[in-house]
């Protein structure tokens, strides 16, 4: 039988066929997996073939589809193994917020990186923007300045109030989407607005600010009933991007992308070099400055800077 998988816990993997029927499933014994030294070998979103053994109630997966894109990060900070977030998904949802708890254009930026080297459009939602004091409603403006240009749109949104719930309902519309974002920033609680059936676990406000307590501790796909598939994940503190060499990087920056081409020499790194075409649109203003700075972070492997709390 064929499937999709929508939750992996651990050696279990929870796998829904064509007519939306639900299986557990194993891997089967002898199951390998070529490529990618992952920390999860099936990642939700993942499509598999599966079989019952006779008079099993657990299914087996013995094969899993070429995926046409994943969503990995570093397993942890120094680590060498990665993490595949999920497969298979047509759009990037980056669920943010500028204070409570702060999210930076560094976490932003190595998730719309990753999104690229698979060219996923990427979005970006500004969620409790009921919370908003002045001083926060510049920063949200400065990101919406740094990121429509380049063609990821922004939402303001708030879950608990309601605001921008129906423009986001448009967007999912029959697709694949990842919410991702920093513990806290209510992905789930936007999910349940968008959705109320879908009753997912929220943080209570009382236990808000309980440090490194993440509320959804598993990727899970969800059908919503004439919007699309959404995939819920647990929150992320930091986002250690793999997979990519320093040439393939200024690619992901749809900016440096545009201009390259016009660099002296065709292995720019865009540092150091005469006639970087980059460097003249960073003095120029023409490329942001935080846009710049997270380049050469990711190219020197430099962690985002530690958030304010979690
Ligand atoms: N004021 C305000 N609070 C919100 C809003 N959205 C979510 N919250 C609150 O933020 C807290 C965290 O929300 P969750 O939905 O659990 O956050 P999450 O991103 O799913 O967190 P993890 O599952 O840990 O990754 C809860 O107390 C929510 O009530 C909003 O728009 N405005
Ligand atoms: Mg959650
Ligand atoms: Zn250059």
């Amino acid at each position: 039988m064929k499937g999709i998988v929508i939750k992996s816990t651990g050696n279990m993997y929870f796998v829904i066929d064509v007519d939306n029927k639900q299986h557990v499933c194993k891997l089967k014994g002898n199951f390998k997996i070529k490529g990618i030294k992952s920390t999860n070998p099936i990642a939700v979103g993942d499509k598999v073939e599966f079989e019952y053994l006779s008079d099993q109630k657990i299914g087996l997966i013995n094969k899993i589809e070429d995926r046409n894109n994943y969503i990995i990060r570093k397993a942890t900070k120094l680590s060498k193994q990665s993490h595949i977030i999920a497969a298979n998904i047509d759009q990037l949802v980056i669920v943010v917020t500028l204070a409570n708890p702060r999210t930076s254009t560094g976490f932003i930026d190595r998730f719309l990186v990753t999104a690229e080297a698979y060219h996923i459009p990427s979005v970006i939602i500004i969620n409790k923007i009921d919370l908003n004091t002045p001083a926060v409603e510049k920063k949200i403006n400065d990101i919406i300045d740094i990121y429509e240009p380049l063609g990821y749109k922004c939402y303001k949104a708030s879950a608990i109030i309601g605001v921008g719930i129906k423009e986001i309902i448009k967007l999912l519309k029959n697709r694949v989407t990842l919410f991702a974002g920093h513990s806290g920033v209510g992905k789930s609680t936007l999910l349940n607005a968008i959705c109320p059936s879908l009753n997912l676990k929220t943080k209570e406000i009382s236990s808000f600010h309980a440090k490194g307590v993440h509320t959804t501790t598993f990727a899970e796909m969800f059908l919503l009933d004439n919007i699309g598939f959404i995939i819920d994940t647990p929150g992320i503190k930091e986002f250690g991007i793999v997979d990519f060499n320093s040439n393939d990087l200024s690619q992901r920056f749809p900016e440096m992308r545009e201009l390259m081409q016009n660099c002296q020499f065709n292995n720019c790194s865009h540092t150091h070099e005469p006639k970087c075409a980059v460097k003249t649109a960073l003095d120029n203003g023409k490329i942001n400055t935080s846009r710049y700075t997270n380049y050469l972070n990711m190219l020197n492997n430099v962690e985002t800077e530690e958030e304010e709390w979690e």
